[in-house]
């Protein structure tokens, strides 16, 4: 068992605050009701922009595949998920009394105090999946909670982090079958994904396998894509942000300086909008979540930060990119990323990447 080797990248601190009480309770046609919250996405400063990019596509056609927790029935994503898989072997961490089966359902990540695996607790359930996508495809225009930054690409989730972590098999296999490769066991994926979000982490060396299998779905035509860990530290320490050819994105915060829990290094490609990870909830970034502190129970909003939070709208950004233009090889897609990045509003301390991501910017240059 090596349950330690891949650690979540929640476990090593995402900060959550405020919930919002769901404002919709059957999603219809309407205005997103918190739209106007989602500084990251349409503030002039140190938001995404998205504004001008959903002029000419919102997503369509694109498939967002999330390595980590799995995923969790939200009324503002629902719509929009794809059948899934869950990679976790072992039948004890798994949490839902079986080895690998084909509901990727996050089944919680708290943790007691002294836990099996000799990781932090007690701690409740961080939903870590569902709020992720939530900010990179949550459902747009249907009356209901936000909009994600490509409100129309469909979501693969892929479950392989427990609460206890996950192994390097169970993380390796979910990035081969989710970009169109094949598992010995597994039914073949019918949706493969081009954008591939890895919401894992773990201090070392890239491992070999791992190398592998991310230069595979490369050259399958997928963007790999991560956070930059929120440590305050050097990014190059934990993979997959140190395996070649993954997109590492560092946190901005709610003035677009670094965010201070955000990682950073000269391996970090760019950064987007993660919150600030301070005492006011309004410059933390709202997205989609469960009510439950243990067990997955009803859908609600809540506002979280992290350098995955950052990820998702990379993640969301390269939807819209492969929507509006499929010829972009996964080379292309990262190019234009970093290259499509406006200078830090406020500088930053510590090297985080070209610099803060433009959404509208890199959709126009791929469109060039
Ligand atoms: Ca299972
Ligand atoms: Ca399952
Ligand atoms: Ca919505």
């Amino acid at each position: 068992m090596n349950f330690s080797k891949v650690r979540s990248l929640a476990s090593l601190g995402v900060a959550i605050t405020a919930s919002f009480a769901s404002l919709a309770s059957a999603a219809q046609e309407g205005p997103d009701p918190l739209a106007g919250e989602q500084w990251n996405l349409h503030d002039a400063v140190a938001g995404a922009r998205v504004g001008d990019a959903w002029k000419v596509t919102r997503g369509e056609g694109s498939v967002i595949a999330i390595i980590g927790s799995g995923i969790t029935s939200h009324e503002d994503l629902d719509a929009h998920v794809l059948p899934g898989y869950d990679f976790i072997s072992d039948h004890f961490f798994s949490r839902d009394g079986d080895g690998r089966d084909d509901d990727a359902q996050d089944e919680g990540d708290w943790r007691e105090g002294g836990s099996e695996c000799g990781l932090p607790g007690p701690r409740s359930s961080t939903w870590d999946g569902t709020h992720v996508a939530g900010i990179a495809m949550a459902v747009g225009d249907n009356g209901a909670g936000i909009a994600g930054v490509a409100p129309r690409a469909k979501l693969l989730p892929v479950r392989s982090m427990s609460y206890c972590g996950g192994t390097l098999q169970d993380v390796v296999d979910g990035i081969t079958w989710a970009t169109g490769g094949q598992v010995p066991g597994v039914p073949d994926n019918r949706n493969p994904a081009r954008i591939v979000q890895m919401q894992t982490g773990a201090y070392g060396p890239c491992p070999v396998p791992m190398a592998e299998a991310i230069d595979e779905a490369r050259r399958r035509g997928a963007v790999i894509i991560t956070g930059a860990a929120n440590d305050a530290d050097d990014a190059a320490l934990a993979n997959p942000a140190n395996c070649p050819g993954v997109i590492v994105v560092a946190a901005s915060d709610r003035r677009g300086g670094l965010a201070r829990y955000s990682s950073y290094g000269p391996i970090v490609s760019l950064s987007a909008p993660g919150g600030s990870g301070d005492a006011d909830a309004r410059n933390y970034i709202v997205t989609t979540y469960d009510e439950g502190r243990t067990v997955p129970t009803r859908g609600i909003y809540q506002v979280v930060s992290g350098t995955g939070v950052a990820a998702a709208h990379v993640s969301g950004t390269a939807a819209l990119m492969l929507s509006a233009k499929p010829s972009l090889s996964s080379d292309d897609v990262t190019r234009l990323l970093v290259s499509s990045t406006r200078t830090m509003p406020v500088a930053c301390r510590r090297p985080c990447g070209s610099g803060l991501l433009d959404t509208s910017a890199a959709l126009t240059r791929a469109l060039e």
